[in-house]
């Protein structure tokens, strides 16, 4: 089953934002299997972002991300990679389309909120690099045969 790797943003959790988005994945009907709220390293942030390394916002984003709390989460689902980046929205809150996470709750790029890895190499990646293996939980929703035909 795939999976990807989303993160509430330290102005996501600042701006109180965390059920609101939860309960936007829960609702769609993704699978949440692993979830922590925790102070990213530098280290981790910077690996995190490191096909940025080169550009003008690198040290500002790993200032930001390091700054406070990170809601990390796993979630599961066929088409779960392309359609939580639907559910996000594009990169800058004022062009996201409204009904989106960014599009409806943010303004700014270098305040969007939450991450969402972009392909299924990169959730893999993101996954293996935030969470342990025995963090991640195996489970079936007892409504999956309400959602999947
Ligand atoms: P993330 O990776 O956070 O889900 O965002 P996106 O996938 O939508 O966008 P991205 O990788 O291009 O950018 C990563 C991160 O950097 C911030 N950013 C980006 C910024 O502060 N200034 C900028 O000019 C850009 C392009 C926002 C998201």
């Amino acid at each position: 089953m795939e999976r990807t790797f989303l993160a509430i943003k330290p102005d996501g959790v600042q701006r109180g934002l965390v059920s609101e988005i939860i309960g936007r994945l829960e609702k769609k009907g993704f699978t949440l299997v692993g979830l922590k709220l925790l102070k990213p390293s530098r280290e981790l942030a910077e690996q995190h972002y490191d096909v940025h390394r080169e550009r003008p916002f690198f040290a500002g984003l790993v200032e930001f991300i390091t700054s406070g709390p990170v809601v990390a989460m796993v979630w599961e689902g066929d088409g779960v990679i392309a359609s939580a980046r639907k559910l996000i929205g594009a990169t800058n809150p004022l062009n996201a389309e409204p009904g989106t996470i960014r599009g409806d709750l943010g303004i700014n790029i270098g305040r969007n909120i939450i991450h969402g890895s972009d392909a299924p190499e990169t959730a893999q990646k993101e996954v293996a690099l935030w969470f342990k293996d025995e963090e991640l939980v195996n489970w079936q929703p007892e409504l999956t045969r309400w959602l999947r035909e």
